[in-house]
């Protein structure tokens, strides 16, 4: 598939998304949260499988270490394999919290009918995706997942490229490049 992304004229912002166990242990479901992914114009930069042991889970959510859900999250997290991606786009972080919907599913299906988290989330803690919810976060969780990768360097030298575009959707990869795969 062939994007033409010259239509972005703003810099191109990265977050750190997640689809959560209860979503991967679905290949259809997961398969379609990799489509809202590509429909709404993410450019997909990084794509990978992985599972967390259970200290990684801790580490990641340590903020959250005195909330009354943390060991259900901790367990939860570290229960079976994820896909993490490094997205870009315009104001990447808000757009995917958006495309989420609110943390809880039952508001989320209240207010936020066409979101993820309203379609696919099971309770408050397996609710399908993870977004960063800021430009540290973000910075930090991308690290936290993707640690041979240098956002500093990917914004000097290939972020101008994937916003004037084109670039290319990569199937076998799940990944959009700025060269046709081979
Ligand atoms: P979000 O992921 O929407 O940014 P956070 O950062 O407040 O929400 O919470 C991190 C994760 O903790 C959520 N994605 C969810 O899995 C879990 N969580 C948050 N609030 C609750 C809750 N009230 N009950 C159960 N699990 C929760």
């Amino acid at each position: 598939m062939l994007l033409t992304a010259a239509r972005l004229s703003k810099v191109l912002q990265l977050t750190l998304a997640v689809i959560k166990p209860d979503a991967v242990a679905h290949p259809l479901m997961m398969e379609a949260l990799h489509q809202r992914i590509l429909e709404n114009n993410f450019v997909i930069v990084r794509c990978r499988d992985l599972a967390w042991r259970k200290q990684d889970s801790e580490r990641f959510y340590a903020e959250h270490s005195e909330r009354f859900f943390y060991q259900r999250l901790v367990e939860f997290m570290s229960s079976g394999p994820m896909r993490a991606y490094i997205l870009a786009r315009e104001d990447a972080i808000r757009h995917w919290r958006e495309l989420m919907g609110p943390t809880k599913v039952f508001r989320a299906r209240y207010t936020s009918p066409a979101s993820i988290r309203a379609q696919f989330g099971l309770t408050d803690t397996r609710n399908t995706t993870h977004g960063s919810d800021s430009p540290e976060s973000a910075q930090r969780e991308i690290g936290f997942f993707f640690p041979d990768f240098c956002a500093e360097e990917w914004m000097k030298k290939e972020e101008p490229s994937f916003r004037s575009g084109p670039i290319h959707y990569d199937h076998r990869n799940h990944v959009h490049s700025l060269s046709a795969p081979s």
